[in-house]
């Protein structure tokens, strides 16, 4: 698999919940890179447009209102294969439909309170990454670990 980088964030029900450690932890153990890091208060603007494909749903006015209802933790993840294998991390968008072990399978039940955002595709990870981080924030360093992980 190639080296990729994904975007992951814990929405404000993961945070005011207090599973910002329980999420990274997850990501961490698996063996991936942590590359950029923020507690952030989101603009509605960003919520629309980070949310803008899905602009013409009942649910999108609910579900941008949720986004900026309080901070949000910003992440992005780097390894191979990273974006499909966050979201299997993750676990469906209907947390009834996650599977056990996933994040939305152990920690969530309603499908608008779903702890937590990945990228679904390499080119909305580069997209969204862009998005939230702009030109600073993400950091490039040696992972001294990763002859551990890497053959
Ligand atoms: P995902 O977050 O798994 O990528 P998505 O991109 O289809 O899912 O939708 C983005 C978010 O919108 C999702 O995490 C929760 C909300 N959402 C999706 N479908 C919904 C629905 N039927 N009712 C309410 N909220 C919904
Ligand atoms: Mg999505």
């Amino acid at each position: 698999f190639e080296t990729e980088k994904t975007y992951v964030m814990v929405k404000p029900d993961g945070v005011q919940r207090g599973l910002v450690g329980n999420i990274i932890s997850r990501f961490e153990t698996k063996g991936f890179h942590l590359k950029g890091l923020k507690l952030f208060q989101c603009p509605k603007e960003l919520a629309e447009t980070h949310y803008g494909d899905l602009s013409e749903k009942p649910f999108f006015p609910d579900l941008v209102d949720y986004i900026v209802s309080g901070p949000v933790v910003c992440m992005v993840w780097e390894g191979p294969g990273v974006v499909k294998s966050a979201r299997k991390l993750i676990g469906a968008t209907n947390p009834l439909e996650s599977e056990p072990g996933t994040i939305r399978g152990d920690l969530a039940i309603e499908v608008g309170r779903n702890v937590v955002h990945g990228s679904d595709s390499v080119e909305n990870g580069e997209k969204e990454i862009g998005l939230w981080f702009g030109d600073e924030g993400v950091i490039e360093w040696e992972q001294a670990m990763s002859p551990w992980l890497r053959e």
